[in-house]
């Protein structure tokens, strides 16, 4: 089955109180919608289960270990994970995960359409600062709460599809598109949480959504391959978050886009034979890429 609905289930704001199972909840509702729509798999966004809560500084940075998960699954997110085993529906989930070591990621992990664990990523690109900045209206801490990810950009083969995974700030960079197009991958899953606000250059905030699309319509275009990105959207305890997810062909066109910053499920129709257009052509890599010159990207 290469050709297949492909869902993405936006989120509106998760506020500081709500609790996880009520997340849960509304991504079952999304999870339904997805499945009614034909939709073989959904994708939620980063950290999906509570408010991004890096935009907020504590000296001890286990105030807010309550916002991880220790283990995957776990009794709050269970009816997710039940709900994609009996509507035969993949998902891919973003979270914070606090290791038994006591290591923190921001973290996603992928099932298959049995509800079962196939991958899993951490992120790499950490956005932000990892002191407090006060001047800002809201913080960006992820480089505080989080270590950078140790698992590489991964790809998954589930289905017959081959997945990669990234998450929020990867995704506009070049080398991790790169890396996932290098090894296969023909379906790019992602979650963010991106403010509208840029405190450092607030001369670009008018170009938030724009940003967001170049640079995942140039990840599929460049690589010849479909992305599923999906946001969590609106004013979410004092910050405004971009909704605008896609889904993008490996044309580098939108197919499908949500409107608004609430919960909502966009969807299409995709087929992963597709990539051929671009990969035996214009992208074709073993022919036409010259890796002898680019040795500086590995070594910079
Ligand atoms: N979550 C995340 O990675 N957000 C960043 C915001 C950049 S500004 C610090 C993003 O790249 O969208």
């Amino acid at each position: 089955m290469r050709k297949f609905i492909v869902a993405g289930g936006q989120l509106g704001p998760i506020s500081r109180n709500e609790t996880k199972a009520s997340a849960i909840k509304r991504m079952v509702e999304l999870m339904k919608q997805a499945a009614e729509r034909g939709a073989r798999l959904i994708v939620f966004p980063e950290l999906a289960l509570t408010t991004f809560f890096p935009r907020w500084w504590s000296d001890n940075k286990a105030d807010f270990d309550a916002m991880f998960e220790t283990k995957m699954p776990n009794d709050d997110v269970l009816p997710l994970f039940q709900l994609s085993e009996e509507l035969e529906i993949a998902f891919h989930l973003g979270y914070a995960e606090l290791t038994p070591e006591g290591r923190r990621f921001n973290t996603a992990i992928l099932t298959n359409c049995k509800g079962r664990i196939v991958g899993k990523y951490r992120k790499i690109h950490l956005p932000g600062h990892s002191d407090e900045q006060s001047w800002r209206p809201f913080q960006h801490l992820e480089k505080y709460y989080f270590e950078k990810g140790d698992l590489g950009f991964p790809v998954f083969d589930m289905h017959n599809w081959k997945l990669g995974m990234c998450i929020c700030n990867d995704r506009r960079w070049p080398e991790t598109w790169r890396v996932l197009g290098l090894k296969g991958a023909e379906l790019v899953v992602l979650g963010y949480n991106t403010p509208l606000h840029y405190p450092p250059a607030p001369e670009h905030d008018h170009l938030q959504y724009f940003h967001n699309e170049l640079s995942v319509q140039a990840g599929c275009y460049q690589n010849g391959l479909w992305s599923v990105a999906v946001a969590k959207a609106g004013y979410e305890e004092g910050c405004e978050l971009i909704g605008g997810s896609i889904i993008v062909g490996p044309t580098g066109e939108i197919i499908a886009r949500a409107q608004g910053s609430y919960d909502q499920v966009i969807s299409s129709e995709i087929d992963l034979d597709r990539c051929r257009e671009i990969r035996e052509n214009i992208f074709n890599f073993s022919e036409h890429r010259q890796p002898n010159e680019y040795s500086l990207l590995a070594t910079e």
